[in-house]
């Protein structure tokens, strides 16, 4: 066996808990869950105002140390994009970031809960009655390996509404990996920039199909990253461990293989290292000496790149 995967079986044997899980498999909430086999904890589920229930697949994820709260869900299934909706207004969140697509393998994973617009042959606009709200698509912006979206939450009763942002990643696999912690680094600054992650902000949802593969990774890369912004942690493989065990906590089965937990190390210290460069361009600029030596000559591809996908404007 390798490190890899001897390191991997530590985090599902130690990284397992046993929090009840009454509400999530209680018979009323049961066909809730998309998948039987991953359930939100009790003590962290997010409940809802509704009259007739509390209950959505959603967990809070809170990592105190550097004030990040994440919401981790399920893609909805056709009768839950109510409450997902639901949950958006609720929480006040103003980004959602979704890593799975509708379809994959055949199979549906994820009901199409926003409006596909009429330029791609759908609607621009959905209802949900059953919670008062309205979601509009207002523009779309398709990138390599994302999709960028602006779309506007509406209460009906009171007309009151939000810009929510859509940062869709179009190419990751479930059970697998993006192309290049390059292209998922690429789309985390975009994330970030927007202001969706700030803790000014509701928290930000973040889902795949099942809400703990493909999410655990996303949340874990820009915890660390976080983390070394803010001098709390070296990137050192204990201190990984330690926050994954540690999200854990808060939903179950947070990255589900060796390879992504091997690619959260590898997106880690990616933008470990983007992050260095940067620091050291601006030192650089502000010496006026024009020299970089942490420049490894990927600067050029960099700023063409940050052109092509440059990160939409904080509303
Ligand atoms: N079977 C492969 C190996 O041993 O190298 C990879 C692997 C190992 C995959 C362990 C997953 C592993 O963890 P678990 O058995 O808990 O899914
Ligand atoms: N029981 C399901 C399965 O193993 O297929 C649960 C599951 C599905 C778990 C998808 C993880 C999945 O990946 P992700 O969380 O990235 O959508
Ligand atoms: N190709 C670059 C990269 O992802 O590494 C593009 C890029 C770089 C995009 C930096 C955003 C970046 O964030 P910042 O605005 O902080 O430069």
């Amino acid at each position: 066996m390798s490190l890899l995967c001897f390191v991997f079986q530590k985090v599902r044997t130690d990284g397992t808990y046993d929090f009840p899980l009454t509400e999530a498999k209680s018979a009323i909430n049961r066909p809730l869950n998309r998948y039987r086999d991953v359930l939100p904890y009790d003590h962290s589920r997010i409940i809802l105002e509704h009259p007739t229930t509390n209950y959505i697949n959603a967990s809070l994820l809170k990592v105190e140390s550097v004030q990040r709260q994440y919401i981790l869900t399920q893609g909805p299934l056709s009768t839950t994009s109510q409450h997902f909706w639901l949950m958006v207004w609720q929480q006040q969140t103003k980004g959602i970031i979704m890593l799975n697509k509708t379809i994959e393998k055949n199979m549906i994973k994820c009901d199409q809960y926003w409006p596909l617009g009429s330029s791609n042959g759908g609607q621009d606009s959905m209802t949900f009655p059953g919670v008062g709200l309205q979601v509009d698509l207002v523009s779309e912006a398709k990138h390599h390996h994302y999709t960028y979206r602006v779309l506007r939450l509406t209460e009906t009763s009171s007309g009151n509404s939000r810009e929510v942002l859509h940062f869709h990643y179009t190419t990751w696999p479930d059970f697998g990996v993006p192309q290049s912690p390059e292209a998922f680094n690429k789309f985390l600054n975009v994330v970030i920039k927007s202001g969706s992650l700030d803790a000014s902000v509701g928290p930000a949802i973040v889902h795949c199909s099942a809400g703990i593969g493909r999410s655990g990774t996303f949340c874990l890369v820009d915890t660390l990253l976080l983390m070394l912004d803010q001098g709390v942690c070296g990137s050192n493989v204990g201190t990984v461990l330690e926050v994954l065990l540690d999200m854990r906590r808060y939903r179950m089965g947070l990255i589900q293989t060796p390879d992504q937990l091997r690619f959260s190390y590898q997106a880690i210290v990616q933008g470990a290292r983007q992050r260095l460069r940067q620091q050291q361009r601006a030192t650089n600029g502000s010496l006026g000496n024009g020299v970089n030596p942490a420049d490894d000559g990927s600067s050029s591809d960099e700023a063409e790149e940050a052109a092509e996908d440059a990160p939409p404007p904080r509303p």
